[in-house]
């Protein structure tokens, strides 16, 4: 297994990026500190498999949400709010990012939600999904300007040593 630590500044948000590889499957870590106050805001959690998108997780506090892909597109997702280890949101999602909503209970069995309650959900949701995936995004693409412009500066120093 092959570690890398990468940590970058971008937008006073602390990125810690440890990518762990495994055959085709490649992971990276985000530890995100808005403020830079040493407590985490959220820590994100990226795995590929032959460099497409199969898994995104994030935690931020106790909440956990979890989204899995198949062809780079967004199929499935599962919800801990309360942190309380049981994924009680679970959404399955289809076009243009429509999805159904079921709740799962402790027990392991699951209920589809109310049809008004799905609706206005998915209408509320689309744009801050939206906003949240131009975040991320951005993050994404401004770690691999980060990447080329460091990668020749560090081995221009590591000549002089
Ligand atoms: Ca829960």
């Amino acid at each position: 297994m092959k570690v890398k630590f990468l940590v970058l500044c971008l937008y006073h948000v602390l990125i810690l990026s440890c990518m762990a590889e495994r055959n085709d499957i490649r992971a990276e870590k985000y530890e995100i500190d808005k403020n830079e106050d040493g407590v985490l805001d959220a820590v994100i959690h990226v795995i590929y498999r032959s460099n497409s998108k199969i898994m995104f997780s994030m935690k931020q506090g106790q909440s956990e949400t979890r989204i899995f892909y198949y062809d780079n597109m967004e199929r499935f997702s599962e919800t801990d709010s309360d942190g309380d280890g049981i994924f009680e949101v679970v959404r399955v999602y289809g076009e243009d990012n429509e999805f159904d909503e079921f709740h799962r209970y402790p027990d392991g069995s699951i209920e589809p939600i109310d049809t008004n309650e799905l609706n206005s959900k998915v209408a509320a949701e689309n744009h801050a999904y939206q906003e949240m995936n131009n975040y991320i995004e951005e993050v994404e693409s401004n770690i691999d300007i980060e990447k080329e412009r460091d990668g020749p500066n560090r081995r221009t120093r590591d000549r002089r040593n």
